[in-house]
């Protein structure tokens, strides 16, 4: 089997943080260095994505120019791929002209073949900046689930795709002001007439658990025909239609046919890439973050079904979902991140503790949290204490019983080592790239105790030698097995110790010793060193200077009237019934009492309250909110908590406990 591997090509328009790298790059590029170990051609592709609003507001906000943006950003978002280890064959650019060719060629074949259509619509125009408003470009209320920020592409909180004309109240980003309508001319995909060959597509498929019910909330829904051309002047000009441009979704996925092209023209093999695209026996797997499922899995691939030119369809589409940091969202605007490039600078020689560490938190299914708390642990009490101890025993005690060896390997050993390689193929298959590493993790732990047992040093020399000798295959083992997780320091610095190359998966997976010999090249050092106390506050002051994160903007302070006071009515209710929402690790549901008997209220503070800790408290309770659903249960109100230090939720309540129902004014 052939393989191209994709993934998520970054706007540049900023650094790149831990989340893109637990959420795309790094499990592409593990599976990528697996898939090259297993034997299969593989071929792995990315590139900055360098159209779209995400580049013109970024160039607004700082007043300079879309090119300047993309000129600072498409270097540093390169070296940080590389200097953190992903092994990509390409690293291109959609500004490139042939990309700008390739994204033309589709728009030409869709409108030819018939699958394009031209509306006027109305469309957000800013008076004050006189410009056509992108959807990005407006925010305003959610119209489900009320959040105030939504844009107008897609609400960040409930995940709804929009258009700006259904948001309450938009306003614009570029100038704050309400935008007026105006007629524009558009073109739009014919989502809805491709919907039955996108929808067979979509059961020839096997995806990922978090991913299907996504599709298949949309294709339930129906596909509607979405707009694919833009009034814009960054971005790849629509043939023939002034003053426009390309959706950066329409453009952008096309880039892995285009960045293919590149790297086959970079190979001096310009036909080279139609054996990524154009042959069955190629799987495209495209690695991405959970809010661009929908453009991977339906949007693009209704494209090339359109354009029935014979492209190969994705094979699959392992989205991840986001990584939190210290249980608040990352945001580059809010400065809540670990940038990649910064890491680097702050501990160059600890790259490969981070792919460790993301490795094992990777937010696979669900969100997941990274805190330097959980970081330090990983490292010092899993990575060192579990895996580089071990190698260090062995490799210590080779180096004491003489640096040339015999290697005569115990059935247990082989065993053990052949079907942990078989079971973290497996898991890897299965894009588990913690159940790999934990796998991996386990073996460590039996060899340990193993050796532990066996205690060589309590025997007679060429007793002993032997015995560790036997361990030696594990190590060789180890330097093949560590190779997709740790490739910067950890796995190739052991190969180095060993004298030995890389083996491939299969051959650790047989049960037959792999080296006869083993020669070592030099006296051991521990390929980790443990994580101090003070490395760790030095590292936590360079990255996240801040002590908490941002406190959340308060609203602007307009002046109310006792009137719009008197607007909200406020109960104190006693809480009766706490219970987790299943598969929301944020939300409690609460069961309150109040003077006309009990409701429901879905609050967001699972993480800052055991269910038990909150049964018999009393809390003010907003009671006249419109109800709302979330993740399927009906909430009515919502109770009122105070954003503490950390950013933690702390309860409101009365001084001393009052009737249920009792009025606050
Ligand atoms: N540029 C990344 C993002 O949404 C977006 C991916 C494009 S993949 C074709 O953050
Ligand atoms: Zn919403």
């Amino acid at each position: 089997m052939r393989y191209l591997i994709t993934a998520a090509l970054p706007y540049a328009n900023g650094p790149l943080h831990i989340g893109h790298l637990a959420g795309a790059y790094l499990p592409a590029d593990i599976w990528a260095r697996f898939l090259r170990l297993k034997g299969h051609e593989t071929l792995f592709i990315c590139g900055s994505d360098e159209h779209g609003v995400a580049i013109t507001l970024r160039a607004w906000q700082e007043n300079t120019s879309p090119q300047a943006i993309i000129d600072q950003y498409h270097p540093l978002l390169e070296k940080s791929l590389r200097e953190v280890g992903i092994s990509l064959d390409f690293y291109g650019r959609t500004s490139d002209p042939l990309h700008h060719q390739v994204a033309q060629h589709f728009f030409s074949t869709l409108l030819t073949k018939g699958w394009l259509e031209k509306k006027a619509v109305e469309q957000f125009w800013d008076p004050k900046a006189q410009t056509f408003l992108p959807d990005r470009y407006i925010i305003g209320t959610c119209p489900h689930c009320g959040f105030e920020e939504a844009y107008g592409d897609q609400c960040e909180k409930c995940g709804t795709l929009l258009s700006p004309t259904e948001l309450r109240d938009p306003r614009s980003r570029l100038t704050g002001v309400t935008p007026e309508k105006r007629l524009s001319e558009q073109y739009y995909l014919r989502l809805d007439a491709l919907q039955p060959q996108v929808e067979a597509f979509f059961r020839t498929r096997s995806w990922k658990p978090n991913v299907y019910p996504v599709i298949q909330s949309w294709l339930s829904a129906g596909l509607t025909p979405r707009a694919i051309t833009r009034d814009l002047d960054w971005g790849i000009p629509v043939p023939d239609l002034p003053g426009k441009v390309l959706y950066v979704w329409f453009e952008a996925p096309l880039g892995y046919i285009s960045l293919t092209r590149k790297w086959a023209e970079s190979q001096g093999q310009p036909t080279a890439w139609e054996r990524f695209w154009k042959d069955p026996d190629t799987r495209i797997v495209h690695f991405i973050g959970k809010d661009n499922i929908v453009f991977h899995t339906l949007v693009f691939p209704a494209i090339l079904l359109a354009a029935g030119e014979g492209y190969t369809l994705p094979h699959d589409v392992p989205a991840n979902e986001f990584l939190n940091l210290e249980g608040n969202k990352l945001s580059t605007s809010r400065r809540w991140t670990i940038d990649i490039h910064e890491y680097i600078a702050a501990a160059p020689d600890r790259i490969d503790e981070l792919r460790f560490v993301l490795t094992a938190l990777m937010p696979q299914t669900q969100d997941r949290d990274f805190t330097w708390e959980e970081y330090t642990s990983r490292i010092n009490n899993e990575l060192i204490a579990t895996l580089t101890n071990l190698i260090h025993r062995i490799l210590s005690l080779l180096w004491r019983y003489g640096n040339t060896h015999l290697v005569k390997v115990p059935d247990f050993l082989l065993q053990w080592r052949a079907e942990t390689a078989r079971e973290m193929a497996h898991a890897l298959f299965s894009y588990d790239f913690s159940k790999a590493l934990n796998t991996l993790l386990g073996l460590a732990q039996k060899a340990n105790k193993s050796l532990t047992e066996a205690a060589p040093w309590h025997l007679q020399a060429d007793e002993a030698q032997k015995i560790v000798a036997g361990y030696g295959d594990l190590l060789a083992a180890f330097g093949t097995l560590l190779e997709p997780f740790l490739p910067v320091h950890v796995a190739p610095t052991l190969r180095r110790y060993l004298d030995i190359q890389l083996f491939t998966w299969d051959r650790i997976e047989d049960p037959t010793p792999l080296v006869r010999e083993l020669r070592l090249a030099a006296p051991p050092q521990p390929l980790v060193k443990k994580l101090s106390s003070e490395e760790l506050s030095s590292l936590r002051e360079k990255l996240l200077p801040t002590a908490s994160p941002p406190p959340s903007t308060p609203p602007p302070s307009t002046p109310l009237t006792i009137e719009d006071f008197q607007k909200v009515l406020l109960k104190v209710v006693t809480i009766r019934a706490a219970e987790k929402v299943p598969k929301a690790d944020k939300l409690l549901k609460l069961t309150v009492e109040a003077d006309d008997g009990l409701h429901t209220v879905v609050s967001g503070v699972a993480q800052h309250y055991s269910p038990e800790s909150l049964i018999g408290q009393q809390a003010i309770w907003v009671a006249n909110l419109p109800p709302r659903t979330l993740r399927g249960i009906p909430s009515e109100g919502m109770l009122l908590f105070a954003e503490g230090e950390n950013g933690t939720l702390v309860r409101v309540g009365p001084e001393k406990t009052v009737p249920p129902g009792s009025i606050v004014k």
